[in-house]
């Protein structure tokens, strides 16, 4: 490389040192003296779904080591005995709590050291695995969790597990630590992914299925997309859709969230293909150089999407054809309990900001043990942070209706909240993020007090407006997407981003770069009373914010 070349980052670096990813993971593991692991095997535990954090709420007595671990969990299906081995686990291991996260898996948060191993072992003896949970590959792989009137769910869930295998890394050293417990270095430096080379990714790369008209899964905001077409019931291809996604630096206009573009229609038989094909365009033409810069959606943004989807179509052998017309109509869940099309019933559980956890009032996670306990019911998470009771055979409705309602839960289609709370996401931000500029979920239930008792002062009831919130702007909840985003700059101060819509498909727009928490009743009162006196008919709010609010931006 000549000296004006960009230089590599470190992480391309110490990929290339340790294609196994084993790094030095296994000897400090067994280390009952080390607390922490080092910064390349930080790295390294990234792509074995673990990520080295400490608790931010006592840093400054000295930092507390701590480990949060995500589960590889496509299409966000949870068998009922992998089910109760997590929760066993967060019990044993963990903070007492499970979190459903926007991409249809569960963390664990707060696992120090000593019980790493344990519940690592733990989650790979359930058949369960947090492989690739994060990192530079590809991560867990989203799929429409509302169970439809027709089969089309059952088989793209399938098709999104292919995809998920397909693309899975082939290192042995994840089941030799985690599975065989090995302490030993492990030296296989000649390792040689088949798909992923020795270097793997430039960045991490998200794939999402999705079953028009429902948006349930965001799946513009994904790396990769594919939109089930279906006619007369049968599925007869997807249209591909790629270079999503939603991180970006406060400030950095390097940095931006993005919307996938629809790039073309192919046959079921070549989805293996194409996804690959995706990948390695993303593989060999990413930013090595820079990993601010690293993302797919770059990639496509300069280059273009005619040169993408040729691309595409050369490495898969696969002509992409025209895409075909789609339209989305909602996205979020549908919640309470609904009939499936083979004449069971699913039943859509709201769970505030995901977290799975018994307070004095609520004691959802009890109630899901002893659900799944006593009625071996299938657990589905939602990219909306939400659960899913599917297949729930009909005669089973009331025993598990009478167990939640014991345990304070709400099980009506509303569960006893506002549509606003129903609609609403936020990030775990603090004290487990490392990233964290703001609180997130631990704010959440005062900012939807907030913002429920302003609607109601402008008489706007119980208005359904998407809020979501993050501590950063990395995008974790997906804030761009929202009507109402609350992106964290600092400790009380958020930037308000406004103008996502109802199906997913348009991204926010900055309104107002730094709002304090006091000032925030001030700001969102004149916008709702605005909204109020100007909507069009039943107009929502994130549209009328984009029809109204943006034209005056933008003229200022
Ligand atoms: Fe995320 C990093 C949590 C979905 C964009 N994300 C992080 C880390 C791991 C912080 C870190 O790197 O140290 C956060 C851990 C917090 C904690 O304590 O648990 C974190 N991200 C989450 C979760 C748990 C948020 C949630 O509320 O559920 C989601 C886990 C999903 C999963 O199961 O795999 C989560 N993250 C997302 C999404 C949404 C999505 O994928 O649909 C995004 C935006 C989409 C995208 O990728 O563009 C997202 N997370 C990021 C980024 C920005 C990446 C970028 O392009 O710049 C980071 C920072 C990074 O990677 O360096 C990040």
């Amino acid at each position: 490389m000549s000296e004006s070349e960009p230089k590599l980052t470190k992480n391309e670096i110490i990929k290339a040192e340790n294609p196994s990813l084993a790094g030095n993971i296994g000897v400090t593991l067994n280390d009952p003296e080390a607390e922490m692991f080092d910064a390349d095997d930080q790295q390294f535990l990234k792509f074995h779904g673990i990520y080295q954090q400490d608790d931010r709420d006592v840093r400054k007595q000295g930092k507390k080591y701590m480990f949060m671990i995500r589960g590889r969990i496509p299409g966000g299906v949870v068998s009922p005995e992998v089910y109760l081995t997590y929760d066993r686990l967060s019990e044993e291991y963990g903070n007492q709590t499970l979190r459903v996260t926007t991409r249809q898996s569960f963390q664990f948060h707060g696992v120090v050291k000593s019980g790493l191993g344990q519940l690592m072992k733990g989650i790979n003896e359930s058949l369960s695995d947090t492989l690739a949970a994060c990192g530079d590959v590809n991560r867990n792989v989203l799929a429409p969790p509302t169970p439809s009137t027709t089969r089309l769910t059952e088989q793209v869930y399938e098709d999104a597990k292919r995809v998920s295998d397909a693309l899975l890394p082939t290192t042995k050293a994840y089941h030799q630590i985690w599975v065989e417990g090995q302490p030993l270095k492990l030296e296989d430096d000649d390792h040689e992914d088949p798909l992923y080379g020795k270097t793997y990714l430039p960045r991490k790369f998200k794939v999402a299925f999705v079953i028009p008209p429902l948006n349930d899964t965001d799946v513009l905001a994904n790396c990769m997309g594919f939109v089930a077409i279906e006619e007369n019931g049968e599925l007869i291809g997807y249209n591909l859709t790629a270079g999503g996604g939603m991180g970006m630096s406060h400030n950095n206009e390097k940095t931006y969230p993005r919307v996938a573009d629809v790039v073309g229609f192919f046959k079921p038989e070549h989805l293996i293909e194409v996804s690959k094909a995706v990948l390695t365009v993303h593989r060999d033409f990413g930013d090595r150089t820079d990993r601010k810069h690293a993302r797919l959606k770059y990639v496509i943004a300069e280059q273009g999407v005619d040169w993408f989807r040729k691309e595409v179509s050369e490495r898969a052998g696969v002509a992409l054809e025209d895409p075909r017309p789609f339209e989305f109509t909602q996205q979020g869940d549908v919640h309470g309990w609904h009939e499936q099309y083979d004449g069971n019933l699913f039943l859509g559980l709201h769970v505030l900001a995901g977290r799975v956890k018994d307070t004095e009032q609520v004691k959802l996670k009890s109630a899901l043990r002893q659900i799944v306990t006593e009625h071996r019911t299938e657990v589905r998470l939602t990219a909306a942070q939400n659960i899913v009771l599917a297949n729930v055979a009909p005669d089973k409705k009331d025993a598990i209706d009478a167990i939640l309602k014991e345990h304070g839960v709400d099980t009506t289609e509303k569960q006893g909240v506002s549509e606003v709370q129903l609609g609403s996401m936020a990030c775990p931000a603090l004290p487990t993020c490392g990233l964290s500029l703001a609180e997130s979920e631990r704010y959440l239930p005062d900012l939807l007090g907030t913002v429920e008792n302003l609607l109601e002062d402008n008489g706007l009831g119980d208005e359904r407006v998407i809020l979501r919130m993050t501590g950063c702007p990395n995008g974790c909840a997906r804030p761009y997407m929202a009507e109402l985003g609350f992106v964290g700059k600092r400790p009380n101060v958020y930037a308000l981003y406004l103008g996502g819509n109802e199906e997913g498909t348009r991204l926010s727009r900055l309104y107002d770069q730094n709002v304090k928490v006091d000032e925030l009743p001030e700001k969102l009162g004149g916008l709702f009373a605005r909204f109020k006196a100007e909507r069009d008919n039943s107009e929502r709010f994130g549209d009328f914010c984009a029809r109204v609010v943006w034209p005056e931006q933008d003229a200022a």
